[in-house]
């Protein structure tokens, strides 16, 4: 690890609503294991040194999340692997349900997704958020000690960066935002209360990040809406403390995806899939969300179908949908919705010897998804709202070969850094199946041009250059808090 002696050392604290470990019992007690996920990688490097930080923690990484295990079967228990420490949250399902289904994923996701008539507003849904965020306050003040960072995930916990602020006034606290941040006149469809404690809650940070730079502005208004304060720049002014507001767009493990062209396993299944279907392929891989576009991206194709004749049997678009969030009502019916269209379109303009759409509804290992990525000509990403968006990301990073075309909604976080693609509206069926043309014909000297410079990109800003950038501010705000103690 890095030696800074100028800083007393303290942990990094990561809180976000699920625990990133498989928690496994075994003969001597239970284990951790880690996914392979971009953000425990990239706070892996951070705690050990690889990032260019100046922030230096000590002990292992502890992070904070709930788990669905027994309470009971875990008492006492330490878990920990050689990296982390995890600290399980028991949230009870009476709370659990009405706080993440209720709250999360049946307002605060429809509303910033710009799906309000999506939205149920239940005051027994906020009170669980309040009472899920409590408890997640709970266990962190039995672990925060002083020179600890505490560093902040997502939408299921916005309340949280306050309720530590009131009580350890001078930890650092970062909050990173991973789905957009809607305009005023979509925020203030919550309830006056709902609204000040969200903004409230935030402002408890000293950095917030989001994806964008409108996310940023939205987010700012909002503030401005909301509590009032003013702010200079990126600087929110608080009556004793400044908060920095700043997007840091997140990203991927680049090198990771582009090594993985060249695994063994990547090659076989690239080369199978390229053997089994002899056409072009069209490629697109999502959770099963309607924020993802996926009917759009039907309709798109088959206009695409309908103008495009000649282009019959000689192309084929596979879609992959994981499952996701399917004991929801909505889910399921457009789970049904897409399985019709895609029936309607199959039988309408399939043959014997050729299916226009190959759908899968399942999960696919990190080996077959770089294969896929790499064997197709076109990826085709269409939501019609993404934070982010990391799939597009993942494509071209994969794309060694610099080869293949990226079509990309308007509506992705992504498209303000990828505009090499071919940016499309999602609503457009027209403009898609323009663009699926497009890329199918388009010259291979023209595909390395936009590949190259959309990987160059990506190359330099990485998860890592990511979480470096994000505690860099942390660092900074310290300066700047110092300069207004001085004033
Ligand atoms: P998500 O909505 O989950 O994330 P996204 O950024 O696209 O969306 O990430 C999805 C991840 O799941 C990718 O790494 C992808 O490879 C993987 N995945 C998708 N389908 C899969 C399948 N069938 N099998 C295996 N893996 C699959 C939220 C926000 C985004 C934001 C991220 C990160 O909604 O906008 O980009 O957080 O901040």
């Amino acid at each position: 690890m890095k030696n800074t002696p100028s800083r007393t050392k303290g942990r990094l604290i990561l809180a976000a609503y699920r625990l990133p470990f498989k928690i496994i019992q075994n003969e001597t007690g239970y284990s951790l294991f880690q996914n392979s996920g971009g953000l425990v990688s990239a706070v892996l490097s951070l705690a050990q040194g690889q990032v260019n930080t100046s922030f230096d923690f000590a002990d292992k990484i502890q992070w904070v999340g709930y788990t669905d295990n027994n309470p009971e079967e875990l008492a006492g228990v330490t878990l920990e692997n050689e990296s982390f420490k995890a600290h399980p949250v028991f949230i009870p399902p009476q709370i659990n349900e009405p706080y993440y289904e209720g709250f999360c994923n049946d307002l605060i996701w429809p509303l910033f997704h710009y799906f309000p008539s999506l939205a149920h507003f239940e005051n027994t849904n906020f009170e669980a958020y309040q009472e899920a965020n409590l408890l997640f306050f709970e266990k962190l003040k039995e672990i925060i000690q002083p020179n600890d960072v505490i560093w902040i995930h997502d939408y299921q916990l916005m309340l949280l960066p306050d309720l530590i602020r009131q009580q350890f006034p001078t930890n650092k606290i970062g909050f990173f935002f991973h789905i957009p941040f809607p305009s005023y006149e979509i925020f203030r469809l919550l309830p006056t209360t709902w609204r000040e404690s969200i903004i409230d809650g935030i402002l408890g940070a000293d950095v917030v990040g989001f994806h964008t730079n409108d996310y940023v502005e939205y987010f700012l208004k909002a503030v401005r809406m909301v509590v009032g304060y003013g702010n200079k720049l990126h600087y929110v002014n608080l009556n004793n403390r400044i908060v920095k507001v700043d997007s840091f767009p997140i990203s991927i493990d680049y090198q990771k995806f582009n090594d993985a062209f060249d695994l063994p396993e990547v090659k076989h299944e690239r080369e199978q899939v390229r053997a089994t279907l002899k056409e072009k392929i069209i490629f697109s891989v999502d959770r099963l969300d309607y924020s993802k576009g996926l009917l759009h991206r039907l309709k798109g194709y088959e206009r695409f179908l309908e103008r495009f004749p000649n282009w019959h049997e000689k192309v084929s678009f596979v879609m992959v949908v994981v499952p996701s969030r399917d004991q929801i009502e909505q889910y399921q019916q457009m789970k049904s919705e897409i399985d019709q269209t895609v029936g309607r379109i199959n039988s309408s303009f399939g043959k014997m010897h050729w299916q226009p759409i190959i759908y899968q509804y399942r999960s696919m290992p990190f080996e077959e998804l770089v294969g896929m990525y790499t064997a197709s000509d076109v990826a085709l990403i269409t939501p019609v709202r993404d934070g982010m968006n990391l799939v597009c990301k993942e494509y071209v990073a994969s794309r060694k070969d610099v080869q293949g075309v990226l079509i990309l909604s308007e509506m992705a976080g992504a498209a303000a850094e990828l505009g090499e693609a071919l940016i499309i509206n999602p609503t457009d069926a027209e403009e898609i199946g323009s663009a699926v043309v497009r890329a199918l014909e388009m010259e291979t000297d023209e595909q390395r041009k936009r590949m190259e410079a959309m990987q160059m990109r990506l190359r330099e800003y990485d998860v890592f250059a990511w979480t470096n950038d994000f505690f860099t501010q942390m660092l900074m705000i310290e300066q700047e808090h110092k300069k207004l103690s001085h004033a």
